[in-house]
């Protein structure tokens, strides 16, 4: 099934200079990007990324944690587009906890635990279909994004928005 998944390399990659190394061993799956771009993270779009984890006691530091507080205020995204996309990037990512993640995966390679318990695992991977469509429309919008992935519509709004000057 051909699938779209977002990849974010998380504050900590970029600040351990891992881009690299996370986008080598992703190449091993043979998908395709089709989207890609640095983000400078608000409080707001952390939220609505870890929505379901709100109610975790560990859910302000997590916030935090993408904001890049602790590392470096950015965050890589990227769109991977192809057969099974979902599983086969979850695969090489490893657990969600570093400790417990394959030893050779990213999370595994990569990932610490926080004295705080958070866990910097260096790379987040969408977990299901519902979920990556989810997270691919919070982080791109349509147009930066080279495949057609959901239904689009025209906008007539009038927003401000800062351009070249
Ligand atoms: P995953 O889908 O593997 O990213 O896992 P979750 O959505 O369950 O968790 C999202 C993030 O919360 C993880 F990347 C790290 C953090 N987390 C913790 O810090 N502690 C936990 O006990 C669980 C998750």
């Amino acid at each position: 099934m051909m699938q779209a998944t977002l990849v974010l390399i998380k504050p900590d990659g970029l600040k351990k200079s891992l881009t690299g190394n996370v986008l080598t061993r992703l190449s091993e799956t043979k998908l395709d990007i089709v989207a890609a771009r640095i983000v400078k993270v608000s409080k707001a779009l952390a939220e609505n990324h870890y929505i379901q984890l709100k109610d975790k006691p560990f859910f302000d530091e997590l916030l935090k944690y993408l904001m890049g507080e602790y590392h470096k205020k950015k965050v890589m995204a990227l769109v991977y587009y192809g057969e099974d996309a979902i599983d086969k990037v979850r695969k090489i990512c490893g657990a969600t906890n570093p400790e417990e993640a394959d030893p050779v995966s990213i999370r595994g390679a990569y990932g610490r635990i926080t004295t705080k318990g958070v866990y910097e695992n260096v790379i987040h991977a969408s977990t299901n279909e519902q979920e990556s469509e989810r997270e691919i429309k919070l982080w791109f919008q349509p147009d930066e994004i080279i495949v057609d992935l959901y239904p689009t519509k025209n906008s007539k709004e009038k927003i401000d928005r800062r351009v070249w000057a």
